[in-house]
């Protein structure tokens, strides 16, 4: 195999050439498209050298420079790069390629989906259009023709502005479309088909007119209400929130069934998997709803954090991504339950990035080096990212962190920056010194940190000594202490309260103590309330403290981690043959359910038992997996017997057939009856299954129907038959919802998950080819546990044949699935050792993409 060409951060040079103008026509076609380029390129800053143009998988047709056309031998064409010597500093650059939509199954680049021509050019398939310099520190003025037949094409948009739409006569039609913004050509965007378009209108604080248009196939422009509601909140709450206006006339969203990831926030033109845009009552679950606002919301905030202050280069991905993530959680928050929003962010946080952190894919935020840039789209750049974007503004508080981000936006605005410009900007903006924050951006690996509370009483003093660790992961970046900003809070055992304010404590030394005054009571120590810290915190509790705080704390986020912590140190040591008594936990839920004061949304998640992959974590080493189950099982039939049949039927029973909203209310009652069925079916009896199977039939929404269904699908009965059938028939032309009748059932832990889902690989609906149908039914299946840790090792064997199967198609979502395979050092002998021998098997497979190449070896380093 060929050597991996690795791409270093400290090897950043300034490019040798810019292209301030570039002008592109597409001559469209599904098979063929011809792709006609003329650039300005002028002379940059970096080392003076020849034009070098990447190009991927494109038939040249023609290259021309100052109007002379060139013969092959005056340029050099191979390895993806065009090279072309230029005399002078400047000049006129022209070329013609011919590519292949149809074939183009990466979907990067310009590919066809469903009768639609789309692109997608993050992070590097520009190149796989047109021959450019793709690297996102060169902004130019985009000018794009796109021409096409008017029959199959009547749609035709891209970037910016557009012209008037001139029919050539001959069949077809062509539009000129003008972006005034200089931009890195990732954002490049181009959408030709049969497309419809729910319409609308948002002012800006200045009063500019934006024209809104969310593109789907005709029919469909109904269930884009929801999307174009939150883009208008999106529009409204950037101005409110961070003094960002739009700056365009048009903004436009597509809807394409065929994506990578979620969406992708190109200038004036964002392209979205249809998953994230279309939604009614009927089809979509208020997860759905959810995610459909924070994505439009994502990319939209992108326009700002990303668009018009760019990346340098791919190592500063985080400066617009996790900056973007946090703006978008702020968004929810500001639009729902800030608390339920916060433990679910957490709860995302902990399965895929602290895992990540821990694991052999480890990096910081701001990476060093990397083989594949696709491979960096990770939980760590994104999600750890935000959470480092929100202890800034922890740090900061509202009013001058507001003071450090419009500096940032005045300093950068149009240019391509690093992360370090917007440390420096939130340091002299907001007044913080952030030397020793930085190392947030260079260090990987979760920090732990040890608090431990002793209290005085005749001193009527209580003591907190805290400590930090930082682990020992590959690419660690070094483990000099961290500045961690922990809320904190005591409370009195006696009283029940708060023992005086919360407390900012900045953490900054390998260990410290810290006094507190005018304790009389026993205290309680409440630490990282509002998860002010990614981190973990191992606190000595004495036994009955975590459930005093899942009854007492006035921070949600604390409460709800008391019931957590009580949870997990239950599950690891059951899991570990340690018998432990449950009483607590169900005495903790049982008051939890029946608290009035708190909401359903709240007393749902709180009753959830931690996914068992964290428990994985927690143990560490020499895990049994089926040992966790067997934990996570018996956990929950001790927490039914405990709460009681009819405490939970109550539940499921109450608020139904009311009218349907999306209120926070609304969803939490949703959300809280299908907790409560999913609890009832730990050892469903008649009554269970007969109420699973009413609010599969009655339901008048897709949450409700999934709950049921979920909660039948994982039962051995004839009604489990019966509702997935129901499910199919109802739903067959739906694609996004046929995907999660092969995600519940791949799911399903019921009988043999490995033979139920190569059953369903073999339905007429399934295709690996869709990368939504592809992560429905084998990321389902990769998340279910028994399933996939089945002893003897034929689910690995399973997954990394589908990974084989789909690499071949397209790199960059097989790469997606290596993960569950290089979390083998988890487990115990056997399972890790069969783990291992997939990922080498994978390596050793003909014709392996780089992406999963990268993947694998990292796994088994
Ligand atoms: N910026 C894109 C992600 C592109 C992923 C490329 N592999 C969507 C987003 O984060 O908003
Ligand atoms: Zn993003």
């Amino acid at each position: 195999p060929q050597a991996s060409h690795i791409t270093h951060r400290k090897d950043y040079q300034p490019p040798a050439w810019l292209v301030p103008d570039a002008a592109l026509t597409f001559d469209l076609g599904a098979k063929r498209t011809k792709v006609s380029a003329r650039l300005n390129v002028v002379r940059g800053a970096g080392p003076r050298g020849p034009l070098i143009l990447n190009a991927e998988a494109l038939e040249l047709l023609s290259v021309s420079v100052g109007g002379r056309k060139l013969s092959a031998d005056d340029y050099s064409y191979a390895d993806d790069r065009l090279t072309l010597v230029i005399e002078g500093d400047e000049a006129v650059v022209e070329t013609e390629v011919r590519i292949a939509p149809d074939r183009n199954t990466q979907l990067m680049g310009l590919y066809a989906s469903g009768g639609i021509l789309c692109t997608q050019c993050e992070a590097e398939g520009f190149r796989r259009i047109t021959p450019f310099p793709d690297r996102p520190d060169i902004l130019s003025r985009y000018t794009v023709t796109l021409r096409a037949d008017r029959t199959d094409y009547p749609v035709l948009l891209s970037n910016g502005d557009p012209g008037e739409l001139r029919d050539l006569g001959d069949g077809r039609h062509e539009i000129m479309w003008t972006d005034p913004h200089p931009k890195p050509c990732y954002l490049f965007a181009a959408v030709a088909g049969k497309l419809a378009a729910l319409k609308d209108s948002f002012t800006t604080m200045s009063g500019r007119i934006v024209a809104l248009g969310i593109w789907v196939r005709p029919g469909d422009e109904p269930r884009c209400q929801h999307a174009m509601r939150a883009l208008k909140d999106s529009m409204a709450w950037d101005e409110r929130t961070y003094g960002r206006e739009y700056d365009l006339d048009v903004f436009n969203i597509v809807a394409v069934d065929d994506f990578n990831f979620g969406a992708m926030e190109n200038k004036g033109l964002n392209i979205f998997n249809s998953k994230y845009v279309l939604a009614d009552r009927e089809t979509a679950t208020d997860t759905d709803f959810d995610n459909i606002a924070a994505i439009v919301a994502h990319e939209y905030f992108h326009n700002w954090t990303g668009n018009r202050i760019t990346c340098r280069d791919w190592f500063q991905l985080s400066l617009k991504e996790g900056l973007t993530v946090f703006r978008d959680q702020s968004f929810s928050a500001d639009h729902g339950s800030a608390a339920v929003k916060r433990i679910q962010d957490v709860r995302t946080l902990r399965i895929a990035q602290f895992a990540e952190d821990a694991g052999p894919l480890a990096h910081s935020i701001r990476p060093d080096s990397y083989q594949e840039i696709s491979n960096f789209y990770t939980s760590t750049i994104y999600n750890k990212g935000a959470e480092v974007i929100r202890m800034m503004a922890t740090l900061a508080g509202a009013e001058r962190y507001r003071a450090g981000t419009d500096l940032y936006f005045e300093r950068h605005d149009g240019e391509a920056a690093t992360c370090e410009d917007w440390i420096s900007a939130i340091e002299d903006g907001a007044a913080l010194d952030l030397s020793q924050f930085r190392r947030w951006y260079t260090q990987a690996g979760t920090p732990t940190v040890n608090a431990t509370l002793t209290h005085d009483a005749d001193a009527r003093t209580a003591t907190l000594t805290l400590s930090q660790d930082l682990p020992n992961v590959p690419n660690a970046g070094g483990r000099k202490p961290m500045h961690i900003p922990l809320k904190t809070a005591l409370f009195g055992r006696e009283s029940g309260a708060r023992l005086g304010k919360e407390r900012l404590i900045e953490l900054k030394d390998a260990a410290v103590q810290i006094d507190f005054g005018g304790i009389e009571e026993t205290p309680i120590l409440s630490i990282n309330r509002a998860f002010s810290a990614p981190v973990s915190v191992k606190a000595t509790r004495a036994p009955g403290e975590l459930a005093f705080l899942s009854a007492h704390d006035d921070d949600p986020f604390a409460r709800y981690e008391a019931m957590q912590e009580l949870m997990s140190d239950w599950l690891v040591k059951r899991a570990r043959g340690e018998g432990e008594d449950a009483a607590a936990i169900i005495d903790a839920v049982t008051r939890t359910l029946d608290d009035q004061s708190l909401d359903d949304a709240f007393r749902a998640e709180a009753i959830l038992t931690p996914a068992d992959t964290l428990i994985v974590d927690r143990i560490g080493t020499d895990v049994s997996p089926r040992a966790v189950v067997q934990a996570r099982r018996t956990l929950r039939k001790t927490m039914l017997s405990g709460a009681g049949h009819e405490r939970l039927m109550r539940i499921i029973e109450s608020g139904r057939g009311g009218s349907f909203d999306l209120s926070p209310e609304a969803k939490g009652k949703r959300r809280l009856r299908a907790v409560a069925l999913g609890l009832l079916f730990a050892d469903p009896g008649e009554e269970a299954i007969a109420a699973a199977a009413a609010l599969y039939d009655k339901a008048d929404n897709m949450t409700d129907r999934m709950a049921a269904m979920t909660a039948l699908a994982g039962s051995d009965t004839a009604e489990r038959v019966r509702v997935l059938a129901d499910f199919h028939a109802r739903f067959r032309s739906d694609a996004n919802v046929i995907d999660k009748w092969f995600t519940v059932q791949a799911m399903a832990e019921t009988g043999d998950p490995l033979a139920t889902t190569q059953h369903l690989m073999a339905h007429e609906d399934y295709s690996a080819s869709n990368p939504n149908r592809f992560r429905a039914l084998i990321g389902g299946f990769a998340a279910n546990m028994p399933g996939f840790h089945a002893e003897g090792g034929a689910g690995y064997r399973f997954l990394a044949d589908q990974i084989l199967t789909v690499d071949r198609i397209n790199p960059q979502t097989a790469a997606r699935f290596v993960a569950p395979l290089g979390r083998w050092r988890r487990f115990r002998q056997d399972d890790a050792a069969a783990m291992r021998a997939e990922l080498q098997r994978m390596l050793d497979a003909p014709g392996l993409s780089k992406d999963v190449r990268e993947m694998a070896e990292k796994s088994l380093a």
